[in-house]
């Protein structure tokens, strides 16, 4: 029968194309080698006391509604979905063995992969699958956090989302004279964690120095000085960097912190680096984000990384 909803329905406007049409499901047979490619891990056991980022995935593909896919200079190109893991949400060991797995499937597979979280301590294993698919490859990170998640931890059964980089130092590939750590906040780190972080040569950058010295000069300070020696390049993004006025859908909001355009001038800075080979999106818990605005920033910052990981052929 011929449409019955002709003209009545809303239909995509061919000159603005939208930013949600950029996500294309992946399908059985296709290739991974070399793509761009996004999966989603809906896990929040790490934060019992403010549980909701397992929703974060789902409420950051929506937030790409607020956007199109020219950014003035840019067209994004399309990247492939992978979904959503399924991991088992009341054991913790096993949640993260499952998730180290699939982080290590899709990297040998040879996938540059853009994680959205789910809680911070997800990372770790996300590395660590990284570190088992490509053992000889000196790694170098990146994290935009106001936290230094290097906290002490019992037993895989107590990962949190302060130890996720606490576990990625312990990795063959990483060492803390590569890893870059911006927006760190006062009051937010103790004097023992900072000490400690200090004594392994990860390189600090505060919110007041990103502020005396401007985002890019900041992200490109800390780059250069994190990535050499290094083959690779991993990015980590904790929500909770950016101010609580812009992000309060985090586990762990908070005030002084980054502005939006600071967050989106560090993430665009780092993205541009050629050793990028990953990168995450973490903590976007829509129990408490009234608005939604904190997915939308979200959403923002994976438009920055695809932008950046994935340039269209034609542009
Ligand atoms: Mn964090």
């Amino acid at each position: 029968m011929p449409d019955p909803l002709h003209g009545l329905r809303a239909e995509p406007d061919p000159r603005d194309p939208r930013a949600p049409a950029l996500l294309h499901p992946w399908r059985e047979g296709e290739a991974l080698d070399g793509r761009v490619v996004v999966m989603g891990v809906p896990y929040d056991g790490g934060i019992p006391s403010r549980p909701g980022a397992r929703f974060g995935p789902r409420a950051i593909r929506e937030g790409l509604f607020a956007f199109g896919s020219w950014d003035g200079e840019r067209e994004v190109a399309p990247v492939l979905d992978l979904g959503d893991l399924s991991p088992p949400s009341m054991n913790g060991a096993a949640a993260h063995a499952s998730i180290e797995e699939a982080a290590r499937r899709v990297f040998a597979a040879g996938a540059r992969p853009i994680f959205l979280g789910g809680d911070h301590g997800i990372t770790g294993s996300l590395i660590r699958g990284l570190a088992a698919a490509r053992p000889d490859t000196p790694l170098a990170l990146a994290t935009v956090d106001a936290h230094l998640d290097v906290r002490e931890y019992a037993d895989e059964a107590s990962l949190s989302s302060g130890t996720p980089f606490r576990r990625a130092l312990e990795t063959p590939v990483l060492e803390g004279g590569r890893v870059a750590m911006l927006g760190l906040r006062r009051f937010a780190n103790s004097r023992f964690y900072l000490e400690w972080a200090g004594a392994r040569g990860i390189h600090l950058t505060t919110v007041d120095e990103i502020a005396t010295h401007g985002a890019e000069r900041a992200a490109k300070a800390a780059l250069y000085r994190a990535t050499s020696g290094a083959g690779a390049l991993y990015l980590s993004i904790d929500m909770d960097a950016a101010d609580a006025a812009v992000a309060p859908g985090v586990s762990a909001p908070g005030i002084g912190g980054l502005s939006a355009r600071e967050m989106i001038a560090i993430v665009r800075t780092l993205a541009t680096d050629p050793r990028l080979v990953a990168a995450d999106i973490m903590e976007t818990s829509p129990p408490f984000d009234q608005d939604g605005r904190t997915a939308r920033l979200a959403a923002r910052l994976l438009l920055e990384l695809m932008a950046a990981m994935c340039p269209h052929p034609a542009a």
